[in-house]
């Protein structure tokens, strides 16, 4: 039978990782023909917490589940891994500075780097979920230099997916009459869901919408959902982020519908006027296991602005790590 792909999680014993992992278990990942063999990565206090989740998955008995590796040990969780998952980071604390911040997180996703560039199989895809989602990304990807940089990316999905369902809920149509949504740049409150370039039911969508609905409901209510979760659930997105990581992933392997597009932060090749080598989100078509950048597309002056905008703060974060000699 077919040989298990390895998938590791950091952050296991967290909420998003309690979202996340029943489902990678039961096929949803990588479909419903590929067994798994779960890898989980926590700090040593969480262990054991990671222990309880793996006792739980062990009693779903998924058919597609061969094994489940807990470890603090990143070498340990990246050996071999197909599919690396970096959920776990460090979350902003009262009285933290930016710098803090990225400076503690450069010491997760730096030794996390080290170790997929020392064991990862030759297909490895990474996706990082921690924030700050691009620079943790931007990190770990400078301490492996044996990766090819494409495969490392971040997540905006779950950005698009709430962009996909405010202007479903608006224009009264399903999610699925949308296509060719984008989120350009961070995965932050700069970041820019455009729709000049969506289409709802073969038609621009910023023709259907008031611009001022767009300007000043649309975006906002989108790049401050996270914060509107929090607010409301006592407690920051979880099952939701979980899905749209394991869309990111889905459509990674299994590629876009034609037609369509879907957004994810890549390394920039300096398309669209973003600097090479950041990693920012774009529109992107997934082929043959790989996500490109979709070409060609004409930015009018309001969302040049607004990627200008959210591209300055990918700079500024990568500036900041770069003097904090992270990477
Ligand atoms: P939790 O605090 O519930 O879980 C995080 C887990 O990571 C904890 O169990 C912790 O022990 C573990 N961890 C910390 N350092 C680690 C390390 N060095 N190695 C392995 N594990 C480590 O957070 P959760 O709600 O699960 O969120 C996880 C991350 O996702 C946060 O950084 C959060 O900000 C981010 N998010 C990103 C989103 C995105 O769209 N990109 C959306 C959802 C979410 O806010």
């Amino acid at each position: 039978s077919q040989a298990p792909v390895k998938v590791t999680v950091t952050g296991a014993a967290g909420q998003i990782g309690y979202a996340l992992l029943f489902r990678i278990a039961s096929g949803q990942l990588l479909g419903a023909d590929t067994p798994v063999a779960l890898s989980l990565l926590e700090i040593p206090q969480a262990v054991r917490a990671a222990e309880g989740t793996a006792m739980e998955l062990q009693d779903c008995a998924f058919p597609l589940l061969r094994s489940i590796d807990i470890t603090d040990d990143p070498r340990q969780a990246f050996d071999g891994v197909n599919v690396a998952l970096l959920v776990g980071a460090r979350p902003r604390t009262k009285g933290m500075e930016r710098g803090d911040l990225l400076e503690a997180n450069g010491g997760i996703f730096k030794p996390q780097g080290e170790a997929i560039n020392a064991g990862a199989a030759d297909d490895v895809r990474i996706l990082v979920v921690g924030n700050p989602a691009n620079t943790n990304a931007l990190i770990a990807q400078s301490h492996a230099p044996d990766v090819p940089a494409e495969r490392f990316t971040a997540m905006t999905r779950l950005d698009h997916n709430r962009a996909l369902a405010q202007l479903s809920a608006k224009l009264d149509v399903p999610v699925t009459a949308i296509r060719n949504m984008t989120i350009w740049g961070n995965h932050s409150a700069t970041q820019y869901p455009d729709l000049y370039h969506a289409q709802v039911n073969g038609k621009i969508a910023a023709d259907q919408v008031e611009e001022e609905w767009l300007r000043d409901t649309f975006i906002p209510t989108v790049a401050k959902r996270g914060a509107a979760i929090i607010e409301a659930r006592g407690a920051s997105s979880a099952a939701s982020a979980a899905g749209a990581a394991i869309d990111h992933v889905y459509t990674w392997v299994n590629g876009t519908p034609e037609g369509d597009w879907t957004s994810a932060a890549v390394v920039s090749d300096g398309s669209y006027g973003v600097p090479e080598g950041l990693i920012s989100s774009f529109p992107v078509v997934s082929r043959n296991g790989r996500y490109e950048i979709v070409q060609g597309l004409e930015i009018n002056e309001f969302s040049r602005e607004r990627i200008d905008a959210t591209v300055r703060e990918l700079i500024e974060e990568r500036d900041a790590v770069k003097q904090l000699g992270l990477i």
